[in-house]
């Protein structure tokens, strides 16, 4: 048995490097290795003349880009990944047999894409949207892969359904829009008509769906799996990742201005942390439950529009991811990196969630007509780390040579090799589960109930939460041109609760609901809210504002504070330069206030000054400090820039620091940051 092989956590590096190709300092040539003279002129009949058809270099190069594109996934097409490391806190052997859950310490490369759904390949990123997750981990068993969301339930219960979800949510067919939203008539139609939506809608209008950044959102498998352990015993299980900095997400105000300041916000935040050192950190947890209790609860645990609350069964936490690298170019890796739920390697199996099942199918699938053909796993992202043989042959862009006489089983001209393992042999063997039914199309009576954890998340939100949701429905329903579809939606969310819904059908102009069944469900899961989640200071990013004759006294102590305290600071003013304080002392700018915006930062710092335009940069600063008021974040106002604090609109009160100044650990300025909104400040 191999899995308690030592596992090398280079390794996927190590056999990347094979590929990598290194052009620079190299003399140019056709892809055929020949040395070319001119690559700024076609061959032409004269200088003036028609170009020649035998100029192969031109047409090679001409048909070569041609061809550079490739069909964009059919979901997920925008999305963004870093090369990491799993590393084991606490061996799963009880539970699983899987070679990488074994040895606590035992590490393992992984490669996680982050995406948005409904967007094309070049989206804005702050949409509203449910986030993709996925983690391809190469294990010495083969590849694992871990495809999930940021979201831990999902929009339908059989995947003969997901066509019809996603042509709803994508840009309608005669007119191509909206782009990258829910927010239209389609969306809202299919969620009132396919009402198993309604939990996964609720998470769709949270904040969850409006993320600060790809390392502050939680993860989830979302289907259930089973773990299969060395004695076959089964259990059934939900994978989660839990960030390290907590949940955090934007405001929905400040999400829509990203999109057009800064529509690669997201992977900018994973690229500069993974380059800066910030490396992102998740934590892997599961939730096991014994096969005997699969029935034990009100919902049917292969319901993939249903959680397991975490107060009834407990996430153990077994392990870290860490994304320590950055890719080397963004097409060979995550444009092409194939992910598959149906990747497994032996401890790990599948369940009869009907949406996991149609899964298995649609992601080989889908890769045969993106990547051109049956070879992708060849491809250097994909490849396994550990040697792969069969009888497959042939096919478009086949790699290997594969040498000999004999490519069929069973044979005796090659010994029968290459042959099938044994379990002991670390062979995959699948579950025997017991399956007795009917051939049937139709849905279990126990996958019926769509409202009750919609309630039970409903119920869980802090005061702020509720207020948003009411909000995403307002302007997401807002949007939705046919007032019947508008009706039928706020009718089918009072069956969540009615309060929320007469709110929303007062914002959207159509009759309160009348008639709903609200299920009377057990007490909130906190573990539902992000406000019970992590709040530290790390790498958020600061904005200070500043001009010439700053304070350095006091602006010398709040950035020391803050880089001790892992925050990031930006030095906006009038124009790039230099920057000199009462006492002489100088700051580089990094940014100006026509390079960068209020909604890119987590939080200001207005340390004022002396500019040559004083009212140009009084309006500036005013206008910073208006947006990061009304998006409720902390803004520091040093003592010489109470004037400057005078002209903003922003009021004295919970988040506003004034005549800030640090000393000792600056732990009032620290915590200020950490707390990242203020939602009890007054902003009307
Ligand atoms: Fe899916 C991509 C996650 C249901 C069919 N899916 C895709 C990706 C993620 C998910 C993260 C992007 C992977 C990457 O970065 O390359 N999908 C999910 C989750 C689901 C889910 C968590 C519900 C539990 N998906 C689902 C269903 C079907 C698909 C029910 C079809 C029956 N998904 C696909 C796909 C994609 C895909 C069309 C598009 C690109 C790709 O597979 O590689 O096959």
């Amino acid at each position: 048995m191999n899995n308690n092989r030592k596992i090398n956590s280079n390794s996927k590096n190590k056999q990347l490097e094979t590929f990598r190709i290194h052009d620079q300092k190299k003399p140019m040539t056709t892809n055929q290795g020949l040395k070319i003279t001119e690559d700024e002129h076609s061959l032409k009949a004269g200088t003036r003349g028609p170009t020649l058809m035998e100029d192969f270099h031109f047409r090679e190069k001409i048909t070569h880009f041609d061809h550079e594109r490739i069909p964009e996934r059919a979901v997920h097409a925008r999305g963004y990944a870093a090369h990491g490391e799993f590393e084991l806190y606490e061996s799963m052997k009880k539970y699983t047999k899987a070679g990488f859950l074994q040895e606590p310490g035992s590490k393992t490369p992984v490669f996680t894409r982050f995406s948005t759904v409904a967007g094309s390949k070049g989206s804005a990123e702050t949409v509203r949207d449910v986030r993709g997750f996925a983690v391809k981990f190469y294990t010495e068993e083969g590849n694992y892969d871990l495809v999930g969301n940021n979201m831990p339930v999902f929009f339908i219960q059989d995947a003969i359904k997901f066509p019809d979800l996603i042509h709803a949510v994508k840009p309608e067919p005669h007119n191509e829009m909206p782009q990258a939203a829910s927010a239209h008539d389609t969306f809202w139609d299919f969620v009132a008509n396919n009402q198993e939506s309604a939990h996964m809608v609720m998470w769709h209008m949270s904040d969850r769906a409006i993320p600060r950044s790809f390392r502050m959102m939680e993860g989830f498998g979302v289907n259930t799996f089973r773990f299969i352990n060395e004695q076959g015993k089964a259990h059934f299980v939900k994978f989660h990742w839990k960030p390290k900095l907590g949940v955090h997400s934007l405001v929905w105000d400040e999400a829509q201005k990203i999109s057009g300041k800064d529509p690669d916000f997201h992977r900018r935040d994973l690229w500069e942390s993974i380059e800066n050192g910030n490396f992102v950190e998740f934590e892997l947890g599961v939730q096991l439950l014994e096969e005997k209790d699969e029935f034990k609860f009100d919902f049917d645990i292969l319901d993939p529009t249903k959680i397991w609350p975490e107060e009834e069964v407990p996430v153990k936490i077994i392990g870290k991811m860490t994304l320590n690298r950055n890719v080397d170019n963004v097409f060979a890796e995550t444009e092409q990196v194939a992910f598959h739920p149906g990747s497994v390697v032996p401890g790990i199996d599948f369940t009869n969630d009907p949406l996991l099942q149609g899964r298995l199918f649609s992601y080989t699938d889908t890769q045969l007509i993106r990547l051109g053909g049956p070879n992708f796993h060849e491809l250097p992202i994909n490849r396994p780390v550990c040697p792969f043989h069969n009888n497959q042959r042939d096919g478009y862009g086949r790699q290997t040579i594969n040498v000999g006489q004999v490519s069929y089983h069973k044979n005796s001209l090659a010994d029968n090799k290459p042959n099938t393992s044994s379990e002991e042999d670390g062979g995959y063997a699948h579950y025997q589960e017991n399956v007795d039914g009917r051939k049937i199309q139709a849905r279990s009576d126990s996958f019926k109930d769509h409202f009750s954890q919609a309630r039970l998340f409903w119920k869980s939100m802090s005061l702020a939460e509720k207020q948003h949701i009411i909000e995403a429905f307002s302007f997401e329903v807002g949007k939705v041109k046919n007032m019947n579809v508008r009706q039928q939606v706020v009718d089918m969310f009072a069956n969540v609760d009615v309060d929320m819904m007469t709110k929303v059908a007062q914002a959207v102009g159509v009759n309160a609901p009348l008639n709903a069944e609200q299920s009377d469900v057990r007490k909130a899961s906190p573990a539902l809210s992000q406000e019970n989640k992590a709040k530290l200071p790390d790498t958020r990013k600061v904005a200070v504002l500043i001009a010439d004759q700053f304070d350095e006294t006091i602006l010398e102590p709040i950035i020391k504070t803050s880089l001790d305290a892992g925050m990031s600071i930006h030095i906006i003013s009038e124009k790039f330069g230099t920057l000199t304080g009462k006492g002489g002392s100088t700051v580089v700018v990094d940014e100006t206030f026509l390079t960068v915006h209020s909604v890119l930062y987590d939080a200001l710092y207005v340390a004022g000054g002396q500019a040559q335009q004083q009212n140009k940069f009084e309006k500036d600063v005013a206008d910073f400090v208006n947006e990061a008021y009304m998006h409720y974040k902390p803004i520091g106002i040093a003592p010489n820039a109470k004037a400057l604090f005078e002209k903003t609109q922003a009021k004295p009160g919970p988040g506003i620091l004034l005549d800030l100044t640090v000393s000792g650990d600056g732990k009032q300025w620290v915590n200020t940051v950490a707390e990242h909104r203020f939602w009890n400040r007054e902003i009307y």
